[in-house]
C-alpha cells in the first residue's frame, strides 16, 4: 500500500508535462531600466502566475500595482513575490509601480 502511494506522489510531483499544463509562470524583474521585460505574452484561459523580483534600489518601483485587478503588492529587494492572476481574457493588462510611472503590459492573446 505504501509503495502505491509513493508511486502516485512520485508521478504527480515529477511529471513535467502535468506541471507545465497547469499554469503560465511569468518572471519579471525590476532593474534600473524598469520592469524587465515590460511586455509579456500569455495565453487566455490558462492560469497566470507572476513572479516579480526587484533587483535594484535605484528606482521608485518598490511596489507593483495592477489596477484592473485591484492588486497592489510590496516588492522587497531580491525576494521573488508571487502574484496569482487566475485565468485571463484576451486583451491587455497594465501593470506599474505604486505611482504608475514605470509600467508594462501583459498581453493576452
Ligand atoms: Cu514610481
Amino acid at each position: 500500500m505504501k509503495s502505491i502511494i509513493m508511486a502516485i506522489l512520485f508521478t504527480l510531483n515529477f511529471h513535467p508535462a502535468l506541471a507545465q499544463a497547469k499554469d503560465q509562470v511569468v518572471e519579471l524583474q525590476v532593474t534600473e531600466k524598469g520592469f524587465e521585460p515590460n511586455s509579456v505574452d500569455v495565453k487566455p484561459g490558462v492560469l497566470v502566475v507572476l513572479k516579480v523580483t526587484r533587483k535594484t534600489d535605484s528606482t521608485c518601483a518598490t511596489q507593483i500595482k495592477i489596477k484592473s485587478k485591484n492588486i497592489k503588492k510590496d516588492l522587497p529587494l531580491n525576494k521573488p513575490v508571487t502574484i496569482a492572476l487566475g485565468k485571463l481574457d484576451k486583451g491587455e493588462l497594465r501593470f506599474g509601480c505604486g505611482m504608475d510611472m514605470i509600467t508594462g503590459n501583459i498581453i493576452v492573446r
